[in-house]
């Protein structure tokens, strides 16, 4: 995966694309379930049969954007929508193009000017085909895409989840452009030991015993190295940057300069470990103050994407106090971990290994460590980043304990400058909450959600709960919460009101005083998200109602609640 498409030569394929929801894959497969030769994606003229569709006249969806909250016929839909969208661009020598998607939900088959490109699986992470050689002579090309957002027990996340199964392209596309040798991927960090590593590979022809540079000009340094055979270099800079850190989110220009091309990106540098039960960002403890959050527009229904909506969800949470945020459950735009690495927002990114999915299949796991290694080859240069979840609330049985265990091996194989961690479910016992999952001993902080005050334990009794772990790692609470429609107020026995909200909060934070082993929260959730799970009318209407804020954007009580704690602890802490 090209690292940083942002800062190529690119044209947006983003607007309106031509779209048909065809629900039996008409145009995929013939009556006995084959897949036609000649399907939708050669774009022929209408006649009858196969092509009993005319692409001119189809309709619109706009990309990026899901299909459920463009058009209410699509609300519930799950299954086939295609698209259809024409560019202009001829084959150049010397240039090397490339077609690139930022995701779609969820199970995707790309074709350019007829043929298959290739297919991809996994809603929420980056995929791209070189197009080079496939491009028209006369630079008329069109793209047809399938997606297929049905659910699927083999597939991650597989049939049941509590968040909205939005379909379609749901984040930008490009055609990216580059030299035929260029710097195909990157990684720039500070080390443990303080200075700044990393590795470029370049791919093409010209790859190998190739020049390269790595320059920060604020620093006044530059680092050279030499590409071996396989056209990767690795590189050291002993320097001393300043430190990336939510209270000073710096941010330095990184070129890294082929012979034939170069790219600018905006890297920080910090360092993150964990003592005990501490979590040690620049080697100082530090206490995460965070918030979860679903991928859902700010002010608008449907799915978030880009810069702008990143910026106002994170906006929410720095207002809320945080220096931290969960990006619950599943890789959340490219964008939103630039806005983080720029606000200072420390970043738990996740793995869609969510309840109970198909352990034993060997092709989830595939998919699983697929899907892994696209996020963090895409945000490995993130600061911001520090924490990988591999899994939230799955069983302790012994095939999910084999399964992450291995996710766990291959996560340290492609990163292991950064924590793992897994949102987790404690037990009672003896009148405690006790956390000994297993997979705890592969981790380096325990996550842990709880819901003492909402679906369990009584209300005046969740300040006095004691917790105890089987490992000596930190804690985040990666959730706790309890339902609330805004606007209702009622007291501290109403359920659904604001004010019994609120109160969960009180005791929820009371409890997490006790807890010596804490390093951090990511109560759920910052705001109100759709829900096919809860239909419960006028209260949740499709809507989890756990937010701080309802879906317009309308601060509950519950959020000065947390907002004080969070105020106090960062002068406390
Ligand atoms: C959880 C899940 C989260 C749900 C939440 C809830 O434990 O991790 O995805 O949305 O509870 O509201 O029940």
């Amino acid at each position: 995966m090209i690292t940083h498409v942002e800062d190529r030569e690119r044209l947006r394929l983003d607007g309106r694309w031509r779209s048909i929801v065809d629900p039996y894959q008409t145009g995929y497969l013939d009556i006995y379930g084959r897949p036609w030769p000649v399907g939708w994606f050669k774009n022929l003229p209408l006649r009858p049969g196969i092509s009993e569709i005319d692409w001119d006249r189809a309709d619109l969806l706009d990309v990026p954007g899901d299909w459920n909250s463009q058009d209410d016929r699509l609300f519930f839909y799950e299954g086939n929508v295609w698209y259809r969208r024409d560019f202009h661009l001829s084959p150049a020598s010397g240039e090397r193009v490339f077609l690139h998607f930022g995701a779609a939900n969820h199970e995707t088959i790309v074709w350019l000017n007829g043929e298959e490109l290739g297919r991809h699986e996994g809603g929420f992470t980056p995929f791209e085909f070189e197009i080079s050689d496939r491009l028209a002579e006369d630079g008329e090309n069109f793209v047809v895409v399938k997606v297929d957002n049905t659910r699927r027990r083999e597939a991650i996340p597989t049939t049941s989840t509590d968040w909205w199964n939005y379909g379609g392209i749901t984040r930008s596309v490009d055609v990216v452009r580059v030299p035929e040798t260029f710097v195909h991927e990157y990684s720039v960090q500070l080390s443990a030991q303080g200075t700044i590593e990393g590795w470029v590979q370049l791919d093409g022809p010209a790859a190998a015993d190739a020049e390269l540079r790595v320059t920060l000009p604020e620093l006044e340094v530059v680092a050279r190295a030499r590409t071996a055979e396989d056209g990767r270099a690795v590189f050291a800079i002993d320097t001393e940057p300043e430190r990336w850190s939510p209270d000073t989110p710096r941010l330095y220009d990184v070129e890294i300069a082929g012979p034939h091309d170069s790219v600018r990106d905006r890297i920080g540098f910090r360092t993150i470990e964990v003592r005990g039960t501490e979590v040690l960002l620049n080697g100082e403890p530090i206490f995460l103050r965070g918030i979860s959050i679903h991928e859902e527009a700010p002010n608008r229904p449907g799915r978030a994407f880009g810069e702008d909506d990143a910026r106002t969800l994170l906006g929410w949470a720095r207002d809320l106090g945080c220096n931290f945020v969960r990006l619950a459950h599943y890789p959340h735009d490219a964008a939103t971990s630039r806005v983080a690495d720029e606000m200072g927002l420390l970043v738990w990114a996740e793995l869609p290994v969510y309840w109970n999915i198909a352990w034993e299949e060997p092709a989830t796991l595939a998919n699983a460590k697929q899907q892994l290694g696209e996020l963090i080859g895409r945000d490995r240069n993130r600061a911001c980043v520090v924490l990988w979840s591999l899994s939230n609330e799955s069983p302790a049985n012994d095939a999910r304990v084999a399964f992450l265990r291995e996710l766990v091996t291959h996560a340290r194989e492609l990163d292991g400058t950064r924590l793992l961690t897994a949102a987790l479910m404690a037990r009672m016992q003896d009148g405690q909450m006790c956390i000994d999952d297993p997979i705890g001993e592969q981790l380096d902080v325990m996550g842990c959600n709880e819901y003492l005050g909402w679906y369990y334990g009584e209300l005046d009794q969740v300040a006095k709960v004691r917790w105890t772990s089987a490992f000596e790692k930190p804690l985040i609470m990666s959730e706790l919460g309890a339902g609330a429609l805004q606007g209702v107020e009622g007291d501290e026995h109403t359920l659904f009101s604001e004010v019994h909200q609120a109160r969960v909060y009180e005791e929820q934070i009371a409890m997490m005083e006790q807890i010596p082993f804490l390093a951090g929260v990511s109560p759920w959730i910052l705001k109100d998200f759709r829900s096919p799970r809860r239909p419960l009318k006028d209260v949740q209407d499709y809507y989890n109602r756990k937010g701080l804020v309802s879906e317009r954007g309308i601060r509950k009580r519950a959020f000065g609640v947390l907002q004080r704690w969070y105020r106090d602890l960062a002068e406390r802490r």
